[in-house]
């Protein structure tokens, strides 16, 4: 029993770490995958949806011209700014 629960415990570690990597990668992050409706523009209800939690948290940092929405130009000079 304690067995088991040492490697459903280690399990979780594991996910957890591969996890935390994927979002401290924001350069792998693809902006089409988050603009849904292909205009080139990241929309805060499109940032919200792709539960990508690097754009929700930075979407006003990414936004520099502050419109509301991340334009690709924008979106590829803040990730030139995360390496
Ligand atoms: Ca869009």
């Amino acid at each position: 029993m304690k067995k088991t629960l040492l490697i459903v415990l280690l399990a979780g570690l594991t996910t957890a770490s591969t996890y935390a990597e994927t979002a401290a990668k924001p350069a792998k992050i693809k902006f089409k995958k988050i603009d849904a409706n292909r205009d080139g523009l990241i929309s805060k209800t499109e940032a919200q949806k792709s539960f990508n939690k690097v754009v929700i948290d930075n979407f006003d940092a990414m936004d520099t011209g502050k419109d509301n929405y991340i334009s690709k130009k924008e979106f590829k000079a803040y990730m030139k700014k995360q390496k």
